[in-house]
Order: structure tokens, then sequence, then C-alpha cells
């Protein structure tokens, strides 16, 4: 365990500079990476933000989308060392692990929100600060892979009850502060596409980086200080 930890010193200076170097900024921005659920997405034009999410999830089914979700951030935390999932790439904008760590909190509120309105009539719903949560729980201190232990516990909570409801629990709604009224059926879809969206926002980053280092590479005809197998994502 030490002497993985020694070994992976040099890289992760490496990994310091590239990202410090604002090199990959320009293929950051050009990919519009770490774009895609920022605030201005989620608290601006209500019906825009519905759109994106229905459009991401197309037809497919959101409890079989939901169910995957862990699995795939757990692959991701496998394959990227941790010190790359906490780089940032573009000053305000979320780390992969910021990331995931918002994943886990919508997870909590999502959780909140589907019972209030399963067992109360109209509930209000409020929507959250959800960059003040990323950083006053300062996810990007804490171990990826603990937070997608947390979100995988979460999620099958939140699972094992968006499964038993019926059609009739699915046409209940609650009002939203920011949304308007919004169904448990929309909401479900909601999330799905949520899910999804941060995970193209995390392999677009890795991609990113990814074509940036080999870029880099080839350029100065050194050695990548990634292998292929460690940023493929
Ligand atoms: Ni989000």
């Amino acid at each position: 365990m030490r002497s993985e930890r020694l070994q992976a010193r040099p890289r992760q200076r490496r990994l310091e500079a590239t990202l410090k170097s604002g090199a990959i900024r320009e293929v950051a921005n050009k990919e519009l990476i770490m774009t895609a659920g920022q605030p201005g997405l989620e608290v601006s034009a209500p019906s825009t933000y519905r759109e994106k999410l229905f459009n991401l999830l197309a037809n497919r089914d959101p409890i079989e989308v939901l169910g995957q979700t862990a699995s795939t951030l757990a692959g991701i935390v496998a394959r990227h060392p941790a010190e790359v999932l906490r780089g940032r790439a573009i000053q305000e904008k979320w780390t992969p692990n910021e990331i995931i760590g918002h994943l886990t909190d919508s997870e909590w509120i999502y959780g909140y929100r589907f019972r209030l309105i399963l067992c109360e009539d109209e509930p209000a719903i409020l929507g959250y600060r959800q960059d003040v949560w990323v950083d006053s729980l300062r996810h990007n201190e804490r171990e990826p892979s603990e937070l997608v232990e947390i979100f995988q516990t979460l999620r099958l909570l939140n699972l094992s009850v968006w499964r038993r409801l019926s059609p009739v629990d699915l046409q209940r709604s609650g009002q939203h502060n920011e949304r308007g009224e919004e169904s448990l059926a929309v909401m479900l879809q909601l999330l799905a596409g949520h899910d999804l969206s941060h995970l193209h926002q995390i392999r677009r980053y890795m991609q990113a980086l990814e074509a940036w280092e080999a870029a880099s590479a080839s350029a100065s005809g050194s050695r990548r200080p990634f292998s292929s197998t460690t940023l493929r994502g």
C-alpha cells in the first residue's frame, strides 16, 4: 500500500503540473466539459432543463437507468486515480469527484422529495443551492470510492421505493418553488436524465484530459505520463 503511494507521487506531480498549467483549459472549453449540470442549467429556464434531461433519457426505462449508475460510477473510480478525479480543469467548475458528491446530495434531496409527494398532499418542494452544498460538504476532500459507496447505498434505498410505486402513485405531484407542479412520473424521468447528464460530463472530462495528455506526449516525444488504461474511460 505504502509502496503504491510512493510510486504514485511522480504521476501526481505531473498531473498537478498539467492542471496548473492551464493548458487543458482550452481543450476543456472547446469540449464544453464541466458545464452541463452547473448552476445556470439547473436554476434557470425550467422548461429547457426538463427538455434537456428528457432528451438524454429518450426512450430508456428510468428505473433501469437509475439501477446502473452506481456501478458505472464505481467503474470510473476504479479506473482513475483519486488525484485525477479531484483535478479542477476550470476554476469555478466542479471536479469529477465533486460531481459524484453532487449526485449523492441529489439522491438525498430526491429521496426526501418523492417521499413527501407520496405521503403528503401537494407538498411544497424547495430548490437547494447545489454549489453551496458541494463546497460546504467539502466533497472534493473525500475519497471518490467512499462517495460512490454512499451514493450506492442511498440509491438502493430509494430504488426500493421507486420500484414499488403504482401508476396511480406516479400521478401524485408536489409544487416545486422554481419548476411549478411536478409529478412523481416526471421526477423519476428527471432523476434518470440527471444521472446521465452528469455521467456524460465526467466522461467528457476524462476524454479531454486523455486527449490533452496524448497531444502533449506526442509533441514532446516523451513517454505519456499516464498509461492508456489509466485514463481510458
Ligand atoms: Ni446536477
